[in-house]
């Protein structure tokens, strides 16, 4: 990997990260007076412009959209920061071209500097070269924000200093600027796992995996690899965390050094996460301890099991302690629009689940209640099979509203 990190495990059973090796001044490349070529103009492309243009880069950024639909990120761009509007192309005198996550590879624009050998690297691979922290990264179809959200509290409660960022929201770029940190974890999606090689997180998690975004990948074997190279760098210091429930996932990483460790909510496992009735059992590192009852788990985690396995897992592989764990997940509000539970009227449950943006996120929620439902539901058909609801939304959906 290009991080050099190095993690080993503690007598307390947590990871310890020899920080020592990895002054937050280490560069792994040189930036001054190159010629960079950023894609795309948005939360990235801003964050990514900026970076490259503090470290002495002459840098360009191009954007498909005219200038009037960017204002608000033009305004953000540093002085010396040039733009090119309605055109992708990057500049023809580039050295070395930074995506954006909805900047396909294997856009047309992109084969002249991809012949020419011109290094074509995401925001992920650019900030994974300056990055000097400890990385958690989670990825998987569905519950990745909320996953990640709750393993940054856990870490803060805990009392270390961590910061998240990724596709939740704040570019992984962003984060370098922030400060040093105990952790840093990301959110990482199939997009911006592309142009991605040297990512290498201390614990990596896959949460599951479902046909998504097949209007930009080739066909569900490109999207899983793409999931899979998030551990690609792993070594025997590092932990995967895995869903034995999920058939794709399941078999993941056989053959790799780094520790396997599964969750279920369905089995019992002989090293992992699950639940035995309605608790949660953690048998890592060669103890069994119960984490918590599900009854005393926040309103806002009720419906978030198989994210929340996942998140104690990671906290316990790091070492937080058990009490850190338990005051976030009975504290824990959730996330906007995600399983969100809005208020309950004459008996009624209202729940927003509006980021439930591809087929295998609606069949895990409707799977979710016991309860008829009336399910309000639209957008994009990002060229997906549809087939998988039908025999769920009979069995749960009494009215359905399509808008
Ligand atoms: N653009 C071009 N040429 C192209 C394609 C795009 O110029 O060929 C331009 C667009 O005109 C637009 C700009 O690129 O102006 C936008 O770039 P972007 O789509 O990468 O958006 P950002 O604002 O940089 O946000 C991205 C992620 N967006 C996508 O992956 C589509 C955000 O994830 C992420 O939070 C942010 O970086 C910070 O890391 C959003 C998302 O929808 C939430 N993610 C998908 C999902 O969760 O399903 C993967």
């Amino acid at each position: 990997g290009t991080q050099g990190h190095c993690a080993v495990l503690d007598c307390s059973g947590g990871i310890s990260h020899d920080q020592s090796q990895h002054p937050e001044t280490q560069m792994n490349m040189e930036l001054k007076n190159k010629n960079l070529s950023v894609i795309g103009l948005g939360k990235t492309g801003v964050a990514v412009a900026n970076f490259l243009s503090q470290r002495g880069a002459s840098v360009t950024v191009m954007d498909s959209k005219p200038r009037e639909q960017l204002l608000k990120f033009v305004k953000q761009l540093s002085a010396d920061v040039n733009t090119v509007f309605q055109n992708s192309e990057p500049a023809s005198d580039a050295e070395l071209i930074v995506l954006s996550p909805g900047v396909d590879i294997h856009s047309p624009f992109l084969q002249n500097a991809s012949r020419a050998g011109v290094e074509i690297i995401s925001e992920i691979e650019l900030a994974s070269r300056f990055n000097t922290a400890p990385i958690v990264a989670i990825t998987g179809t569905n519950g990745k924000s909320t996953c990640t959200s709750l393993i940054t509290e856990i870490i803060r409660q805990s009392g270390k200093t961590v910061h998240s960022g990724g596709n939740l929201g704040t570019p992984f770029i962003s984060l370098l600027d922030q400060g040093i940190v105990d952790y840093r974890v990301l959110e990482v999606s199939s997009f911006q796992m592309e142009a991605t090689s040297g990512l290498h997180p201390i614990v990596s998690v896959i949460l599951n995996i479902s046909p998504d975004h097949m209007d930009r990948h080739k066909d569900l074997r490109s999207y899983v690899s793409l999931k899979e190279k998030i551990f690609a760098h792993q070594t025997q210091d590092d932990f995967l965390i895995l869903n034995q429930d999920d058939p794709i996932t399941r078999d993941m990483g056989e053959h790799i050094q780094a520790e396997r460790i599964f969750f279920s909510t369905q089995v019992e496992l002989d090293k992992g996460i699950f639940l035995r009735g309605d608790k949660i059992i953690a048998r890592i590192q060669n103890s069994e301890r119960e984490i918590i009852s599900l009854e005393t788990l926040s309103k806002g985690l009720k419906w978030q099991i198989e994210n929340i396995l996942p998140a104690v897992a990671t906290a316990l592989l790091l070492g937080v302690p058990q009490e850190s764990v338990l005051r976030v997940l009975k504290n824990f509000e959730g996330l906007e629009h995600r399983l969100e539970w809005v208020r309950t009227l004459n008996g009624i449950d209202f729940v927003n689940d509006s980021k439930g943006t591809n087929v295998g996120s609606v069949c895990k929620s409707l799977n979710t209640f016991d309860r008829p439902i009336v399910l309000i539901a639209g957008g994009k058909d990002k060229e997906t099979d549809f087939s998988p609801l039908k025999n769920i939304i009979k069995q749960k959906v009494r009215h359905l509203i399509l808008i």
